[in-house]
């Protein structure tokens, strides 16, 4: 299995995002690609490749091309405005009965408008590690539908967090969601995308919620008590054409491997009998019991059997990095789950 990756996503580098109602050492931090790497690298796992170049096209069918714009403008304007802070938060949103048909012209105002949290801040080099990432899910995307039986897109900034015209949750391009479309535009008929990472994939959801084309499954902290909190709940099944093809799988805090390894065998059955030509698996380690922001309990050993799981399906699969932030364990975990899917 090839895994494709730029040292240019290395470029986003926060230093300090809002969270738990505090200012905190940012947790999604170039060193997470960085050990990912050197664990591919240490068990020989496969050739690792850069990222092709694709014009913004395959984006701009998932993404608001006002929301495109404003993050590629974004650290001019914030220069332009004087401003000298090297990363910049978000902190006034436009929620319930504000307006959001027009667009504020003062940067403040546009970075709430375009965002859902404090906790992604931007600095003078996301854009670049954003497109890039993209285009590294998008090249695994191109090589599935050129024929490979797998791909690893190691993609950071992550995705699965970032709707249609808004970023957050450390996520500003829905990496699986550019992904999938892509897949579909390119001779796949029906994509399922299987995210198993801590949180729920809000983003990839909503961009797909009424689409019978996409299928979308997600296994995640209950959203009551968990990021994002605002969607992921269980009666969320999709809408229109789309319904019945989005199912969630929310669990509680403390939810170990026997419990989480049942929703990902009703998952699997769905999938199964949504019977897609490609899956997609928007990857997130930070089910991990030691995950400094998260409350699973796998184990590294278990990463494996994921990944065992879902080589059972028989697919050709997409994986595509999401988050997991117990950096020195981060890279063990992330190849344990793709050797596992390896050696079935
Ligand atoms: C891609 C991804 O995994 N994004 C996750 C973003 C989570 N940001 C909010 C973090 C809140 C952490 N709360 C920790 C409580 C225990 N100290
Ligand atoms: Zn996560």
């Amino acid at each position: 299995m090839k895994t494709i990756f730029s040292p240019d996503q290395m470029l986003h580098a926060p230093q300090f995002e809002v969270s738990d109602g505090k200012l905190e050492p940012a947790k999604e931090i170039p060193s997470r690609a960085q050990m990912v790497l050197d664990r591919l690298k240490a068990v020989q796992f496969g050739e690792i490749i850069e990222p092709r170049s694709f014009s913004l096209d395959p984006i701009l069918k998932i993404h608001a091309s006002d929301y495109i714009e404003f993050l590629s403008d974004f650290w001019r304007l914030w220069t332009e405005e004087g401003r000298t802070e090297q990363e910049a938060f978000p902190f006034v949103w436009p929620v319930r009965q504000l307006r959001t048909d027009i667009v504020p012209d003062q940067i403040d105002g546009k970075l709430g408008h375009y965002s859902f949290d404090a906790g992604t801040p931007m600095g003078p080099h996301t854009w670049t590690a954003v497109r890039r990432s993209a285009e590294t899910a998008l090249t695994g995307a191109a090589m599935m539908a050129e024929g490979a039986r797998s791909a690893f897109a190691l993609c950071r900034p992550p995705g699965h967090h970032a709707h249609k015209s808004f970023f957050g949750g450390y996520c500003f391009i829905n990496n699986a969601a550019v992904a999938a479309q892509y897949l579909r535009d390119h001779g796949a008929k029906r994509v399922s995308v299987f995210d198993v990472d801590y949180h729920h994939g809000n983003g990839t959801q909503a961009i797909f919620y009424d689409r019978a084309d996409v299928q979308f499954l997600s296994i995640h902290a209950d959203p009551k008590v968990e990021f994002p909190y605002y969607l992921g709940h269980a009666d969320e099944k999709g809408v229109g054409e789309g319904e019945e093809f989005n199912l969630n799988y929310p669990l509680p805090h403390g939810t170990p491997w026997e419990v989480w390894s049942r929703a990902l065998e009703e998952g699997c059955a769905s999938i199964e009998a949504y019977k897609p030509d490609v899956l997609v698996v928007s990857l997130g380690m930070d089910t991990f019991e030691k995950d400094p922001i998260s409350q699973f309990k796998l184990k590294s050993e278990e990463f494996n059997l994921i990944g065992e799981r879902l080589a059972k399906l028989g697919l050709p699969t997409l994986f595509i990095m999401e988050g997991g932030y117990a950096v020195e364990d981060l890279g063990v975990n992330c190849v344990n789950t793709l050797t596992g899917f390896r050696q079935r």
